[in-house]
């Protein structure tokens, strides 16, 4: 899970977990969690979430957490349109990475709740996403991590994505 800082993270990470809202700080370094996901097409899935801290000086770390996952959780911050910008430029740094090619994404455009936040087709455009290499799957999402909304729908989608990515991968295999 990576994103900027104040991006929502966190927020996300321990509403999935705990399925209540949970007070943060400023994650320097990482979080990590076995979350058993509660809902959804993807209920009883148990997923392995690393939550990276999105500092400047901590986004050197993306590249190694990123590396070999199944999947990319993206959070952006939907009403700090200064910022999407920058939020677009690390996107577009980490999909490149080798290591990341065909990764599925889910963009989760967090903080929908506020009344200033961006609509999503504007954060997608803001963000290029259509500009991502077509080998990665993507899906953007409209959440509120505060109480949750939309999440449930974002690691549905996110799940599908994987499961897709897997077949794929094993047809391939078996045509060598
Ligand atoms: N209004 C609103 N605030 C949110 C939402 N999600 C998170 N926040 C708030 O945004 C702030 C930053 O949230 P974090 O989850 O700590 O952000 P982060 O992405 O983990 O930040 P770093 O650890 O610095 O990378 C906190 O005050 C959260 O309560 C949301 O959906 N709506
Ligand atoms: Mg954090």
């Amino acid at each position: 899970m990576l994103g900027l800082d104040s991006a929502g993270k966190t927020t996300v990470l321990y509403r999935l977990k705990f399925n209540e809202f949970v007070n943060t700080v400023p994650t320097i370094g990482f979080n990590t969690e076995r979350i058993r996901l509660s809902n959804g097409a993807a209920k009883g899935i148990s997923c392995h979430f690393w939550d990276v801290g999105g500092q400047e000086k901590l986004r050197p770390l993306w590249k190694s957490y990123s590396r070999c996952t199944d999947g990319i959780i993206y959070v952006v911050d939907s009403v700090d349109s200064d910022r999407l910008e920058e939020a677009k430029t690390e996107l577009h740094k980490v999909t490149k990475f080798a290591e990341n090619q065909g990764t599925p994404l889910l963009v989760i455009a967090n903080k929908q709740d506020l009344p200033k936040s961006l609509a999503v087709a504007e954060i997608e455009r803001q963000l290029a996403l259509q500009e991502l290499s077509p080998s990665t799957p993507y899906h953007i999402q409209p959440a509120c991590a505060i109480i949750g909304e939309g999440l449930t729908e974002g690691m549905d989608k996110l799940y599908e994505m994987i499961l897709k990515r897997r077949k794929t991968l094993k047809q391939k295999k078996k045509q060598r």
